[in-house]
């Protein structure tokens, strides 16, 4: 017999999944934000936590726990916006899940199982962070983050992250490939897939890291070839967006969302981070490349498109924006996904030509306070100008 407890947490559940989504009271020309994240905990389906039988379950007790909803790839098939979400358990560990909306900002709903993911590999015991590209070769690639104990050092917190990869047409059946190597990078997280063959090759972006945590000489993000998506190796990692420093991108970078093709490169939606008195703050920026040669940047807005606001800055790990999932439609709206403090997930919308405004007029950051003043007073002047003239 179903627990009669069921029933009212289902009727609070399809009130959350019914409610519109309104865009929020802020400006700022580039995106529009919205006033309820997309997906959380609650989003995740009772059958998923609850043991509904009133016979084993006599409380109604949550059995399997969820924790959060964050970091979502995303894609747009048949007219339909999909996030494949990172879904945290109680117990840490972290799965993969689609769930999917027929607007792209609100009424998202999961699918009835998670993605079950063939075990390869058997030291694995975490997956995370999913992007989601759609390859010119006919398949969509799934590339996450793949964690195991580093069993070579006396540390029981010692990890070791690679590049896993899995393949589907259809987001329900998903093959999976081997573990990407990158020859001269020990550890790899935030790596995505580009969507075109570069010289034949399929394309990485990369984040060379000596460590689990810090990047240590990993100087940005990087990119590479391979030649065997089903084999895949990187010999060769060149770097593209680089770590600065007292910028955004200071303590680490790396890649978000697949690039967007624009007439005037590939944008970047890539998160940077900082390091505080408060522990490390990730915010999104965006950099574009060369439509020919994807790893060199040809543009660099200065400082954060997306940085945490209100309830955004607080959550399991706080302060922190991460993106790796971007939308865009036929009518050229693009939905930029993204978790809040590895905790929840929010979209903000714009457009093409707004996107590409910013990324390619937006002025480059000087560097030093003293020329960033410079730039500012420039802007001050010739609007005072302008004011003058009305
Ligand atoms: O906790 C913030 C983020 O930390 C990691 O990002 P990075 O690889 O840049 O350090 C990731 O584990 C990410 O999942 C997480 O959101």
């Amino acid at each position: 017999m179903i627990h009669e407890k069921y029933y009212a947490e289902k009727e609070k559940q399809e009130k959350l999944l019914a409610r519109k989504n309104q865009e929020a009271d802020f400006y700022n020309g580039i995106y529009t934000r919205y006033e309820y994240p997309v997906l959380t905990r609650e989003h995740v389906p009772l059958t998923w936590r609850y043991d509904l039988s009133k016979e084993r379950n006599p409380f109604f007790m949550e059995r399997l726990g969820i924790n959060a909803v964050m970091n979502s790839g995303a894609i747009y098939l048949d007219g339909k916006y999909y996030l494949v979400a990172r879904v945290e358990g109680n117990d840490r560990k972290s799965f993969f899940a689609v769930a999917e909306s027929d607007n792209g900002v609100d009424g998202f709903r999961f699918h009835d199982y998670p993605i079950l993911l063939e075990d390869t590999e058997k030291e694995e015991t975490n997956v995370y962070d999913m992007r989601l590209t759609k390859h010119e070769d006919g398949y969509i690639y799934g590339v996450f983050c793949s964690e195991k104990k580093d069993t070579s050092v006396n540390d029981l917190s010692a990890a070791v992250a690679s590049a896993g990869i899995v393949r589907t047409k259809d987001l329900k059946n998903w093959e999976r490939l081997p573990n990407l190597i990158t020859k001269r990078s020990p550890q790899q997280r935030n790596v995505v897939l580009h969507p075109e063959f570069v010289d034949g090759k399929y394309a990485f972006y990369t984040r060379p890291m000596d460590d689990f945590i810090e990047t240590g000489s990993g100087s940005g993000i990087g990119f590479g070839l391979c030649d065997d998506i089903c084999n895949p190796v990187i010999d060769e990692e060149k770097m593209t967006s680089l770590r600065k420093y007292h910028t955004i991108t200071e303590a680490k970078n790396g890649a978000g969302a697949t690039p967007i093709k624009s007439k005037r490169g590939w944008i970047h939606i890539a998160h940077g981070v900082r390091n505080t008195a408060a522990g490390l703050r990730y915010v999104i920026y965006a950099f574009a490349t060369d439509l020919k040669d994807p790893s060199k940047v040809i543009a660099e807005p200065s400082g954060l498109l997306i940085g945490p606001r209100g309830m955004e800055r607080v959550g399991d790990v706080s302060n922190v924006l991460f993106t790796n999932g971007a939308i865009v439609n036929e009518k050229n709206e693009v939905f930029i996904y993204y978790a809040s403090s590895d905790t929840r997930m929010h979209v903000v919308k714009t457009d093409m030509d707004r996107l590409v405004d910013y990324v390619f007029n937006t002025p480059r950051d000087p560097e030093r306070s003293v020329l960033c003043v410079a730039q500012r007073c420039n802007l001050i002047r010739d609007n005072l100008i302008l004011l003058e003239k009305r």
